[in-house]
């Protein structure tokens, strides 16, 4: 049976999945679904995805959510995805992770608010928070900072230094993207102190094209339709226009269906309990989160984001 993406190319992460399948000659079925018509909450989508969030697949019977795990079960099982992708090297595919995991609690934390609140949010019924965006800007551009020196150190274009593209390279490069939406002068303001995340954004868009502008393209139309000054919001005709660019895919759903909570030594407890299930041998350094040693020189070398837990 064809893969099925349920997918709406206003998201990064579906983009993402999408681009990876056209890439690859995936054949595969795009079953969009509108989030502006709320259509990933309804009870036939939560049979899909139960979060109730874009994108998700299915595959013959295996339903799966969440677009690295997409990325991932996509780059294992088609045959033909170049090993730089997502590399069978066991060290090399656990610094993916680590890049994918870092993504999910830094850069899209900050890019997502910041974009919702300093541009999208009239289009779905609210109003712009530029406060908030302000605040969310800082976390965003502090991500930036990391990608720009520690992500893409090292001799090759892409992240961890490498000289081909992975998921990760395709993933982050899609979250910073949907900065197009947001005025060009804001955008500027936030991505040109870093040159090596243009230039990055730049060759991993190379190493993808055609399919990463025609995947693009959604979201360029849409910024056209959010020209006027979003200080004073969204009038009702630029909605009634965007609202028609949203749903320009609409229509395959209805005809288909006629946290950071936790403190870290919870963590560093599960990852013993499951050492000493599995027989590992290992040192167990106690680093002081409440002295703040997991912000030391010495620490920052061995997990440069000043977090526990890490592994030597
Ligand atoms: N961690 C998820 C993020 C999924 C997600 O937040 N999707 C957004 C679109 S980019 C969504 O479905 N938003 C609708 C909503 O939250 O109401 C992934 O990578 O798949």
């Amino acid at each position: 049976m064809k893969l099925q993406i349920y997918s709406n190319r206003i998201s990064q992460p579906c983009r993402a999945i999408i681009i990876f399948c056209k890439f690859h000659g995936i054949e595969f079925e795009e079953i969009n679904v509108s989030i502006a018509k709320g259509q990933h909450f309804t009870p036939e989508y939560k049979v899909i995805n139960p979060m109730g969030k874009l994108p998700a697949i299915v595959h013959g019977s295996y339903k799966l959510f969440e677009s690295h795990a997409i990325l991932i079960y996509l780059a294992c099982s088609f045959p033909g995805v170049a090993d730089h992708w997502y590399p069978s090297d066991i060290q090399k595919r656990a610094k993916i992770h680590s890049v994918l995991d870092w993504h999910h609690s830094n850069l899209r934390q900050g890019e997502v608010h910041y974009v919702r609140n300093r541009t999208l949010k009239p289009l779905f019924g609210g109003k712009l928070d530029l406060e908030a965006a302000a605040v969310n800007e800082k976390l965003l551009s502090k991500s930036l900072a990391k990608i720009e020196f520690f992500w893409l150190k090292g001799d090759g274009k892409f992240l961890l230094g490498n000289f081909q593209p992975s998921i990760a390279d395709l993933s982050l490069v899609c979250e910073i993207m949907q900065l197009q939406i947001v005025p060009e002068s804001d955008r500027n303001r936030i991505l040109s102190p870093y040159k090596k995340v243009l230039q990055w954004i730049e060759d991993t868009r190379k190493a993808t094209n055609p399919h990463f502008d025609e995947i693009h393209s959604f979201i360029l139309e849409l910024k056209s339709m959010l020209t006027v000054d979003s200080s004073v919001g969204v009038n009702e005709e630029t909605k009634q226009r965007s609202q028609a660019v949203l749903s320009k895919f609409a229509g395959t759903w209805e005809q288909k269906n006629a946290n950071l909570s936790g403190s870290s030594m919870t963590i560093i407890d599960s990852k013993i309990i499951a050492q000493q299930l599995h027989g590992i041998e290992f040192e167990e350094i106690n680093i002081s989160v409440v002295k703040g040693q997991h912000f030391t020189p010495e620490y920052k070398v061995i997990n440069p984001m000043g977090k526990s837990s890490a592994m030597d």
